[in-house]
């Protein structure tokens, strides 16, 4: 039977490598973004059969539940849900940050995702379904100028921890991936269109792709029905993890 799944941030990096993953696996699709021109795209080059695409801020709780009425009758039944639409914004240490970057990051990755999941757990509950929940190994492990967006993908990977827990015994999956270095539009978004910098950051490093985690995200999502990885953490063989800092002199 044809399986649905819904995919946030699908108009870039990881979500529009699942949405082409999913596709290719004759998978049922709704893909949502912001950029409904590069929605648009993707009805154009997979046509509209199996593919439904929605345009709204998923910060906008209105809009987000418009487009959730919206869903055509063939796609109602979501089977999978991932949670990926997300951002960092600037690399300034917290007593440097913007405040309204850190509230946008709030908004975006957690009172968003929460939000969106709460309105789907019914649905979920009742296909027995699976959550995947994108965080981030700065969720995990802190570096310089991580502060909020490191907080907030530890909120995502505890929450998921939490659901995991509430939804004993419903059948619901509940996964957290914690992507590292992977090379998407992430790094120009964090650094509002620098090109070099993102460039910079991803020169001779190697990093994962959208591809190589929309593949993680499809086998999770087809693992059989008894199965949950709980998180999975995944960074390039070129990334690690080094330990503490110490500052001398006062
Ligand atoms: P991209 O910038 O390529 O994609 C981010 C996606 O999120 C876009 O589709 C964007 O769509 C969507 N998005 C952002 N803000 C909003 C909003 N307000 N409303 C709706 N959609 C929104 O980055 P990645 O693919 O790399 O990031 C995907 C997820 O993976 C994020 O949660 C990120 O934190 C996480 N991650 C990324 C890593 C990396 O190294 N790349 C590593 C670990 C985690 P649009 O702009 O059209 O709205
Ligand atoms: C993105 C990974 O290490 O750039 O979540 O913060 S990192």
């Amino acid at each position: 039977m044809t399986k649905t799944i819904l995919i946030t941030g699908a108009t870039s990096g990881f979500g529009a490598a699942a949405v082409e993953r999913f596709l290719a696996d004759d998978w049922r699709v709704v893909a949502t973004g912001r950029r409904a021109e590069r929605l648009q795209a993707l009805v154009d080059k997979h046509g509209a059969e199996r593919l439904h695409v929605a345009a709204f801020d998923i910060r906008d709780a209105d809009a987000m539940q418009a487009a959730l009425d919206a869903i055509p009758e063939d796609f109602r039944d979501i089977d999978v849900l991932v949670n990926n639409a997300g951002l960092a914004l600037g690399t300034a240490v917290a007593q440097q940050a913007s405040l309204e970057q850190w509230r946008q990051m709030i908004d975006t990755n957690v009172t968003a995702l929460a939000t969106l999941t709460h309105k789907l757990l019914p649905a979920l509950i009742e296909r027995r379904g699976a959550i995947i929940n994108i965080s981030s190994i700065a969720g995990v492990y802190p570096y310089a100028g991580g502060n909020v967006y490191g907080g907030t993908k530890a909120f995502v990977s505890q929450f998921s921890l939490g659901l995991r827990s509430d939804l004993h015994g419903t059948g619901v999956r509940v996964t957290t991936i914690e992507p590292g270095m992977a090379e998407t539009e992430f790094t120009l978004v964090r650094t509002s269109g620098n090109q070099v910098a993102s460039d910079t950051l991803y020169a001779g490093a190697n990093p994962m792709t959208a591809d190589d985690i929309a593949s993680v995200i499809h086998y999770v999502a087809t693992l059989p029905a008894h199965l949950n990885i709980n998180r999975l953490e995944i960074m390039p063989v070129s990334q690690s993890v080094a330990g503490f800092q110490v500052h001398r002199g006062g």
